[in-house]
């Protein structure tokens, strides 16, 4: 493919934004790739700066569920902006918004909106040490929960992809209070939490930014269980999950009661927008209630909440998640058969409409067995696969994503790809 636009793009990018990018991991370089500059989007694909037109599999990492540029999402938005942008007083939409949420995601009793997942799942943390008065967090080796200092340690997606193991510039004081364990380690959340000064669990209820897994059955319960016997918090993080897996998240899928959720991607429709929330008693501790201060200029704006609001609604339908399942399980099924028929070991982790192809013979249950992958033969299936028109999420610590935009042809195509360049790696 010509990519001559996108590299004198990237070239004039480097010099004034690090990496060229404005988050690390569109960078692609754990995947030998330059990145591609996009020029636009429509449904299940994107353009880039050249011309070239990819089935987008990335879907900007979650939150374009129903596809790029959705009209009724377009429509929504234009029209909240005829009426202003964003105003730094409440509206009546961030109230509709709200109880949106809450009526969707019913242990989110009171919630606050806020502009991205990093902020979301801070400020529940924050929460969780003002109730609690500890100060000690429990995250997953492996799991990721947006780059607030505490988190960064063995965080999961960009960190991982760049082979960070925490990152320079957090304070030692800050990562102190982190307490890891490995997901779907039950044990080691009961010996951290029976000190009695774990604040809260944080976890991600389907993990995925160490590539997609699993929770194992029993361990949601067993968290839940453990949690409520120490007077620790449960925090699910369903930035990811939420909305993507079932309407109403892993919570309602697995039957699980969190007392704190942070949401993001999706419920803001394309736009930044995320959302925290939880028990009301948790929640009345938040300023200006309570002395657990918490604040955002654009928390709630207008445009992303009408983005936000229309995707909820389209979602409700009947039948959304059956279809997006369907697509998923059939995605996933096509990977596995390519990866077989080419005699290369592959674990397709699959949930709904969220896969993930590991290069490795080891079932991946955790982060550790997520790093048996061969990354660099993963890095080649990427760069042949968007040779070949298709925009794979650029780290084998990712998820692909298939929206209600993708057809039955696309994801044809898709698998068609996969088999052509996984025969030739
Ligand atoms: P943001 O601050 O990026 O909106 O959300 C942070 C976050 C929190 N929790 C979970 C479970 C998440 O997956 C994320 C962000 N996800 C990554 C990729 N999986 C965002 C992509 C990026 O960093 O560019």
């Amino acid at each position: 493919m010509a990519i001559q636009r996108s590299q004198a793009i990237f070239e004039r990018a480097k010099r004034v934004i690090p990496g060229g990018v404005n988050s690390p991991v569109r960078a692609c370089r754990s995947v030998g790739a330059d990145p591609l500059f996009v020029a636009q989007g429509d449904g299940a694909y994107i353009t880039d700066a050249d011309g070239n037109q990819y089935i987008d599999m990335i879907g900007s990492w979650g939150p374009l569920i129903l596809g790029h540029a959705h009209e009724q999402i377009l429509d929504a938005i234009a029209e909240q902006m005829a009426m202003g942008t964003t105003f730094g007083a409440p509206t009546e939409i961030e109230v509709r918004f709200a109880e949106t949420i809450r009526d969707a995601y019913p242990s989110m009793e009171m919630v606050r909106a806020v502009s991205s997942g990093t902020e979301a799942t801070m400020s529940a943390l924050r929460l969780a040490r003002g109730f609690t008065g500890r100060d000690k967090v429990v995250k997953t080796d492996g799991g990721y929960h947006g780059h607030a200092d505490c988190f960064l340690v063995a965080a999961g997606s960009g960190a991982a992809t760049l082979g960070i193991p925490g990152s320079a510039g957090v304070p030692e004081g800050a990562a102190r209070d982190t307490i890891v364990v490995p997901y779907n380690d039950l044990a080691a959340v009961e010996a951290a939490c029976a000190t009695k000064e774990v604040a809260a669990v944080i976890i991600e209820p389907i993990a995925g930014n160490m590539g997609l897994v699993l929770p194992a059955a029993g361990y949601l319960q067993g968290l839940r269980d453990i949690t409520t016997k120490h007077g620790t918090l449960l925090i699910f993080d369903e930035v990811i999950s939420g909305f993507r897996c079932a309407f109403g998240g892993a919570q309602a899928l697995f039957g699980i009661t969190p007392d704190l959720t942070c949401l993001g991607k999706i419920v803001g429709g394309g736009l930044p927008a995320a959302v925290f929330g939880g028990r009301a008693d948790v929640m009345q501790k938040l300023a200006p209630l309570g002395p657990v201060y918490q604040a955002g200029t654009l928390s709630g704006n207008p445009l992303a909440m009408a983005a936000g609001l229309t995707v909820i609604d389209i979602l409700a339908r009947p039948g959304t998640y059956e279809r997006l399942n369907e697509a998923g399980d059939r995605l996933a099924k096509g990977l596995a058969a390519a990866a077989a028929a080419a005699k290369i070991p592959a674990q397709v982790n699959h949930l709904g409409s969220m896969v993930t192809m590991f290069f490795t013979a080891t079932p991946v249950v955790d982060y550790a067995t997520a790093k048996t992958s061969d990354t660099a033969r993963f890095g080649a299936f990427f760069r042949g696969m968007r040779e070949a028109g298709v925009f794979l999420p650029p780290s084998q610590y990712e998820a692909m994503f298939v929206s209600l935009a993708h057809t039955d042809e696309d994801l044809a195509k898709v698998i068609a790809a996969a088999k052509t360049v996984l025969a030739a790696i």
